[in-house]
């Protein structure tokens, strides 16, 4: 059965290499594959991984054919763009990849049925990094007290991790933009990290703020990558060390 939080053994890895939001971009996905050695490195995917671009069923396909190629150095996280009802309605906007799915395979209900839903109930919310970052597609909140709490998220604390911003200053707000989640200050992110026991936390889900290069807030604590052109920036492939906090980062494109 799969957890909503995968736990990373550090020293199993030469390196990770984490992929933002993708958003149909077939081409950075290609590019960010030239760059990872999957024999030996891990490759964490942060989630939305369709709309926007135009090759969402692609980029899924391809997703769902690592995993089985390369089933210890794959994981695939969950975006808010993977947030659906048991009947296959987005829970977000826009969701580009209803149309594009009737077009490349004729149906939109069958495709959710047969490949979006299984490929959607496989995802987890978050890895762990023992000692080094947390990866996650949106963010955290004060809701985040233990690990444990990561592993059986309440409903309040999926939508967390799916939804949430950093925001300068410290507490935390609704995230009003959004309409779900929260927008989490400096002290926020001091505090999840402190019970994670991680230096930072990893996320995407505002790729069109990292355009050129990993946006570093809450004084490193919280990274934002950005692995997709489709709001016009280079995408990027982010790496880390996971037995020292040493990090880099490689264009795609
Ligand atoms: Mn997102």
């Amino acid at each position: 059965m799969k957890s909503e939080l995968v736990v990373v053994e550090p020293d199993a890895y030469g390196r990770v290499a984490v992929v933002g939001d993708l958003h149909g971009d077939y081409r950075a996905l290609q590019g960010i594959l030239q760059a990872v050695d999957l024999n030996s490195e891990l490759l964490v995917f942060l989630g939305d991984y369709a709309d926007r671009g135009e090759c969402g069923v692609q980029v899924i396909r391809t997703v769902k054919a690592l995993r089985q190629m390369h089933p210890k150095n794959v994981v695939a996280l969950m975006g808010n763009h993977e947030d659906y009802t048991a009947e296959g309605v987005p829970n977000f906007n826009p969701c580009t990849l209803i149309g594009e799915a009737e077009v490349k395979t004729g149906s939109w209900g069958l495709y959710y049925l047969n490949e979006l839903k299984p490929f959607i109930d496989s995802l987890s919310l978050s890895a762990l990094i023992p000692g080094n970052a947390l990866l996650v597609h949106g963010g955290v909140s004060s809701r985040i007290r233990s690990v444990e709490d990561l592993r059986e998220p309440s409903d309040e604390l999926r939508m967390d991790l799916l939804w949430s911003d950093p925001a300068e200053g410290d507490g935390e707000d609704p995230n009003w933009s959004r309409g779900a989640g929260v927008e989490f200050g400096v002290d926020v992110s001091a505090a999840v990290c402190g019970v994670l026991g991680v230096e930072r936390i990893i996320r995407s889900h505002q790729p069109q703020t990292a355009p050129q290069e990993p946006r570093i807030m809450h004084s490193g604590r919280v990274v934002t990558v950005n692995s997709t052109s489709v709001y016009g920036g280079s995408p990027f492939v982010y790496f880390l060390e996971p037995k020292t906090p040493k990090r880099n980062y490689i264009r795609t494109v």
